[in-house]
Parts: structure tokens; C-alpha cells; sequence
């Protein structure tokens, strides 16, 4: 399998309730090498930008206006398969629907608190890397 990079994202409700260091601690458990780290609180505008590939999806306005309400810790992952690997520690969107043992499972509470996000795909995984981070970041 190919060395992979991937965006994380630790949500505004798993930063509030003081869950960053356990989900890192996952990520690095996991076998995550943690290429840069840093915490920031996005504007609406730039949670917008962010999920501009949902924007036609009913929840968007919801998932912005959440996604820009607090704090949050943003990662980038490498690892062997880090796209789909990430996808699988963070388990299904729904909480309810998530595997046992996954992030969301653990410690998620509804389909729009679910404590982190994950790239998709390797084109998604270029654009919100380079969305967070400068060039010089990522070394
Ligand atoms: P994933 O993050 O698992 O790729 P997507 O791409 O379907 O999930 O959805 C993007 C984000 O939008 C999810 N992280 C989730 O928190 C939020 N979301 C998805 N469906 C809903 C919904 N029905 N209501 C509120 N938020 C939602």
C-alpha cells in the first residue's frame, strides 16, 4: 500500500469537552505519524470554504454554523492507506451506525457531534491538507 497523507479534523464538540489529547492519543495508537498539528477557530466564511463540496446538502448551513463554533485541532496524517485508515479509526458519519471501538462510536453523541473528521479521497485529502497548512508545514 501507498504512503498516504490525510487530513483530521478534531470538531468544536470533542474540543469543547476536552477530548483532544484522547483522540490524538487514538491517531497515534493507531500508527498515525503526526505530520503538523495546530489548534484555530474557524470564521463561518471559512467553515463555508471548507465544505463547499456539501453546499447543496440540506445541513449545510447546521454543519457550518457548528463547524465555526468553537475551537478545533486540525492534523495531518500520513501513513500507509491513511485515507480509508483514518476513515476506519473514526468509524461510520452516525455515531449509532459506528463500529465498537471506533472514535465516533466512543465518544461521539449525534450525526453532526461526532468528534472528527477525515478526508475521503486522495483529490479531497490534497485540497483540505493544503487548506490547513502552508507547504512549508507539511516537510
Ligand atoms: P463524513 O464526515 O463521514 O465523510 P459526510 O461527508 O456525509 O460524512 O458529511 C460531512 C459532515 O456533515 C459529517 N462529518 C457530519 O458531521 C455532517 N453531517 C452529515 N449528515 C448530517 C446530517 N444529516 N445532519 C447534520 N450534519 C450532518
Amino acid at each position: 500500500m501507498a504512503m498516504e497523507r490525510t487530513l483530521a479534523i478534531v470538531k468544536p464538540d470533542a474540543f469543547g469537552r476536552g477530548l483532544s489529547g484522547e483522540i490524538v492519543s487514538r491517531i497515534q495508537k493507531a500508527g498515525f505519524q503526526v505530520v503538523a498539528i495546530k489548534s484555530l477557530r474557524l470564521t463561518k466564511k471559512e467553515a463555508e470554504g471548507f465544505y463547499a463540496v456539501h453546499a447543496a446538502r440540506p445541513f449545510f448551513g447546521e454543519l457550518t454554523e457548528f463547524m465555526s463554533s468553537g475551537k478545533v485541532v486540525v492534523l495531518a496524517l500520513e501513513a500507509e492507506g491513511a485515507i480509508l485508515k483514518w476513515r476506519d479509526t473514526m468509524g461510520a458519519t452516525d455515531p449509532a451506525k459506528a463500529a465498537p471501538g471506533t472514535i465516533r462510536r466512543d465518544l461521539g453523541t449525534s450525526i453532526g457531534s461526532n468528534c472528527t473528521h477525515g478526508s475521503d479521497a486522495p483529490e479531497t485529502a490534497a485540497f483540505e491538507l493544503g487548506y490547513f497548512f502552508a507547504g512549508y508545514e507539511l516537510i
